[in-house]
This record gives C-alpha cells, structure tokens and sequence, in this order.
C-alpha cells in the first residue's frame, strides 16, 4: 500500500469508493495533501437519507450572471424539493437503505411503480442539482487542459462545441438539461428531459446546464438564450476537467 501522502485523488476515490464524501468528511480535508491544485471532484448523491450539500461560494458569487435571489431559491427551495420527495419516496424502503444515489438510479429498471418515477425525476432531480453546483463558480482564468484538447478534437474548436452545446440547451423544449458526457469512449453534446440523468444512459457528466424556467427566469424571463450565453461567463472548467479526468 503506498502512504498516503502519495496517494492522488483518483487512488483516494478508488480506495474509498467515495466512501469518504459520503461520510461527510470534507473533501479539502481529505485531498488537501495529496493534490497540488484542481477542484474537487464532481458531487455524488451519496448516502441515503440524501441531504442538501453547501454551495461551494455565496449566492451573490455568479451575479449578474445568475442572480443571488434565483441561486438561493433554486438551492434552498428546488434542490430541497428533489431531496425531501426522493427520501420520503425511500421511507418505507429499508431494504434499499444501503444504496447511494448512484446505485439506485443505475438499477431503476427493477424498482416497481411509483418509486421507479419518483426516483427518476426526484433522485435524478438531486444528482443533476448536486452536480450543477460544482460545475459553477464566479469567473476566473483557467488553465486549458485535456478536456479542453479533446473538445477541440471533437467538435472541430471551443466555439464549435459552445454552440453545440447551446443548440441542445436551446432545443429542448420545456424543462430540461443540457450536457457534455462522456459516453461509450467519447464526448457528446445531449439534451435529458425533466430531470433525467445522463447516468440512465450510461453517460458520466462532465458539464451540465439546467434549462428548467426556476433556473433563470427571475434575470431572463423567456430570455433563455441569454442565460445559456451567461453561463459560459459562470462556468468552472477547472471542475469540468476534472470530472473529465475522472472517466476518461
Ligand atoms: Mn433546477
């Protein structure tokens, strides 16, 4: 076994199968040593009952990008939702108690009905919102990394991909998200109803974007395509290469 202080992150979460995050030990206290710089890795659902994980930064930290008001109600009242809806729908489910969000989202095909809706819109609703958080911060210089030179081999440029991108936020009609995955060995540009994770697809996220009206409406009102263009100002590529390292 080799000392801790050598271990990288990837070792940690193999190692600990997240089991570290899920067990509420901060991920700066357990990675602070043994990573000279990037982000945290992308938030789990983790451990049942599933609770509302803290903003990495202020509510004001996006604005005007996204406004404060809409970022603490969309934490504190959407998100929660999600949250309360997929724990009361897990109460009477003690057979299920030792799944994390992931594990149940994964085998959803066996869950009867309700609890197979339920869990897809309000399980996938937590997963979604808990990633979401990472993938934003206030605006900062980043460092170009592999992510950015596998988009460019993908889609031709960054601009290229920005407006792939923008066309699946744009295009989907009604509530939605839409996402860089890492799919099947390759980057792709999709678009999920509702609050459907692109884990149903066996799509790992490496960028999200919530489409749904509560996550612009009160700067934007219908305006969605100006939000889709602010959230390039808002988005955390640091964290977005990392997740990207994480499964690719
Ligand atoms: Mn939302």
């Amino acid at each position: 076994m080799q000392p801790a202080a050598s271990l990288t992150r990837r070792d940690l979460l193999k190692r600990f199968g997240f089991g570290a995050a899920l067990l509420g030990l901060g991920r700066a206290s357990l990675f602070s040593e043994t990573t000279s710089s990037g982000p945290a890795p992308a938030a789990k659902a983790g451990a049942q009952p599933f609770t509302l994980p803290a903003l990495p930064y202020a509510y004001d930290a996006l604005a005007p990008h996204i406004d404060a008001r809409t970022m603490e109600i969309h934490h504190t009242k959407h998100h929660q939702a999600y949250i309360n809806a997929a724990n009361k729908a897990l109460e009477s489910r003690p057979d299920l108690r030792e799944l994390t969000g992931e594990q149940l989202l994964a085998r959803l095909d066996a869950f009867e009905e309700p609890l197979r809706t339920t869990l897809r819109n309000q399980l996938g609703g937590h997963l979604n919102h808990s990633f979401f958080w990472t993938i934003l911060a206030p605006p900062a210089d980043y460092r170009a990394g592999p992510l950015h030179a596998a988009i460019a081999k993908e889609f031709g440029s960054l601009d290229d991909f920005q407006k792939e991108f923008g066309q699946a936020a744009m295009s989907r009609f009604g509530s939605g998200w839409a996402w860089l995955v890492w799919q099947e060995g390759a980057l792709k540009v999709v678009s999920t109803a509702n609050q459907d994770s692109p884990l149903l697809q066996g799509a790992q996220p490496i960028i999200g974007l919530d489409v749904w009206e509560h996550a612009y409406y009160l700067s934007y009102q219908n305006k969605r395509a100006d939000y889709v263009q602010a959230f390039w100002k808002v988005l955390n590529w640091d964290a977005a290469e990392a997740a990207f390292r994480e499964v690719a």
